[in-house]
């Protein structure tokens, strides 16, 4: 099995009922390592440039407000794997469909304050995380 990253975010509506710490646990109880991670408030152009693949939806704006609602933590996950082991760890989109013991069926609040982002595919993971960080940011 191959070792990967992903990009993780920890959203706002966690960062707000202070979950980070539980969340990262969850992180490491699975295996993955945060070798990465910075606390930020995205700005509008931020988020909205980060869901752009959304940006035909009916939910964009809202999510951009949301996403933009509060501080956020983004973050570099590695592990075997790790694209899928985030997802999984994560849970379904929406909280109602989330496998138990997910990060998403414990702490989500609705399908769009779903607490944690993560990459869905390989080529995804590696145009996210350099949105985000640079090269000497990651320690892995
Ligand atoms: P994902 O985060 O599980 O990959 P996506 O379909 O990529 O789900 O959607 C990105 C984010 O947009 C979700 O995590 C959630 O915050 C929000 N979202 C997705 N579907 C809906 C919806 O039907 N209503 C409101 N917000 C949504
Ligand atoms: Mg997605």
């Amino acid at each position: 099995m191959a070792v990967e990253r992903t990009l993780s975010i920890i959203k706002p509506d966690a960062t707000r009922r202070n979950l980070t710490g539980a969340i990262n646990a969850r992180f490491e109880g699975s295996g993955l390592r945060i070798v990465a991670q910075r606390r930020m408030w995205l700005t509008d152009t931020q988020a909205g440039k980060f869901y752009e693949v959304h940006k035909e939806r009916p939910f964009y704006k809202d999510l951009v407000k949301f996403m933009t609602s509060g501080p956020v933590v983004v973050q570099v996950l590695e592990g075997e794997n790790a694209v899928l082991k985030n997802r999984e760890v994560m849970g379904a989109t929406n909280p109602a469909n989330a496998a138990e013991g997910t990060i998403r069926k414990d702490f989500a609040e609705s399908i769009e304050a779903n607490s944690v982002h993560g990459s869905d595919s390989a080529e995804n993971a590696a145009n996210e995380i350099a949105f985000f960080f640079s090269g000497c940011e990651i320690v892995g």
